[in-house]
């Protein structure tokens, strides 16, 4: 059989990075597309990249960017790609109130200009839209669900939302099998160093080796639904695999907040938050989200997918994470 051929934008971020390692065991060749940086910034995926058996056979990665619509266009028709994941985006919501327009430009115009590529080069191919619980926002409906009416409150939610429908939009309009997984919160070793999670856990593995003694944090009483980011990059292969295309919420259907993320992680390394957890009015956002938690029956139901790791397992694969990477380091 020939071998399924996916692109992945977003490729060097926690999920793309997990999504390839899925789809490469999966026998699928992956084609990563990145955006030039002045440092090298393939950190997540040296371990695929740097085997040149691997690169050769399964791997490839390729410049373009979700602002430059010619590199998109490109891309979307030389390469074919069987299924596209559209995972790229600016997808830090205190950061998208400082930087607006940009964000706009990528999360939402970026979704836009590849389902653009698609319509114009005629290509067959699956879509994955990387939409967000962020949708919801001030949502009064505890726990959200497909059905639950969104209500975003962040530039960053607000281009997601013009993304969630555009992909709606190609697949009524034009018949594209494309798919929005309403991703709730979902973390890991490789999460960005300024999501709160990975914060955490980074201060503590750092505070447990004498580096550092203050973890400087925002809003404590936020509630999310946390699930683990392996986990969830199964979902969105589930989705482009059904006979129709639709769209899913996955989550873990718990909430916690903020404070008992704290809690876990410094229990994890036997420390005390009081000694070392102070509030920074840098940290809290013009409008904060209070509580998210999903509910992901319908993924159940029709993907069979359910999250396989719990609360307190993530934080402490975390936080061990992050103690065994500064041993490496000899620090
Ligand atoms: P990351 O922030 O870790 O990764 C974002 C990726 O997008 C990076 O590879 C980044 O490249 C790339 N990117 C940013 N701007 C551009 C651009 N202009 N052109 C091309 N690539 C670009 O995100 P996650 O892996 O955590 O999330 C993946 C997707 O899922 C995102 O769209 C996010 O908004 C969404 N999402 C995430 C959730 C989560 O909890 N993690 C929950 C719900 C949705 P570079 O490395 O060069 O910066
Ligand atoms: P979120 O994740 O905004 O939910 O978006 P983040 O980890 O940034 O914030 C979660 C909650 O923690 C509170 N918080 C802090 N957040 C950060 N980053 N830094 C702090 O110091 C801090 N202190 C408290 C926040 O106020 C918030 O309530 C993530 C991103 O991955 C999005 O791309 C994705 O769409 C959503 O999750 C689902």
């Amino acid at each position: 059989m020939k071998k399924k051929k996916a692109l992945i934008t977003g490729i060097t971020g926690q999920d793309g990075s997990y999504l390839a390692e899925f789809l490469v065991a999966k026998g699928y060749r992956v084609v990563g597309m990145v955006r030039r940086s002045s440092s090298i910034n393939t950190h997540r995926i040296d371990s695929l990249y740097e085997e040149p058996w691997i690169r050769d056979r399964k791997m490839e990665l390729v410049y373009g960017d979700l602002n430059d619509a010619s590199s998109i266009n490109r891309i979307v028709r030389t390469v074919r790609p069987d299924e596209i994941y559209n995972l790229a985006a600016q997808s830090h919501v205190k950061v998208s109130f400082e930087i607006p327009e940009y964000t706009s430009e990528v999360t939402a115009l970026g979704a836009l200009r590849i389902l653009e590529a698609i319509v114009a080069s005629g290509v067959k191919t699956r879509f994955y839209q990387a939409s967000s619980s962020e949708l919801y926002g001030r949502s009064r409906q505890v726990p959200q669900s497909e059905k639950t009416p969104f209500r975003p409150v962040s530039p960053y939610a607000v281009a997601k939302l013009f993304a969630y429908w555009t992909t709606v939009n190609y697949r009524e309009s034009y018949g594209i099998f494309a798919c929005n997984g309403i991703l709730f919160n979902h973390e890991s070793p490789r999460r960005g160093e300024t999501f709160v999670t990975r914060k955490i856990t980074r201060a503590v593995a750092r505070i447990k080796k004498g580096l550092q003694d203050k973890l400087y944090l925002g809003n404590l009483d936020a509630k999310r639904d946390w699930g683990y980011a392996k986990d969830y990059v199964e979902a969105m292969w589930l989705m482009l695999q059904q006979r129709k295309p639709d769209d899913y919420v996955i989550a873990t259907g718990e909430t916690h907040s903020v404070r008992e993320f704290v809690d876990e992680a410094f229990r994890c390394a036997e420390l005390d938050p009081k000694k070392h957890v102070r509030i920074d009015k840098r940290y809290f956002r013009p409008i904060e989200v209070n509580v998210l938690k999903g509910d992901a029956s319908k993924a159940r139901r029709e993907l069979g997918w359910k999250p396989k790791t719990s609360f307190k397992e993530l934080v402490r694969l975390m936080v061990r994470a992050d103690l065994e990477a500064l041993d490496r380091e000899g620090r």
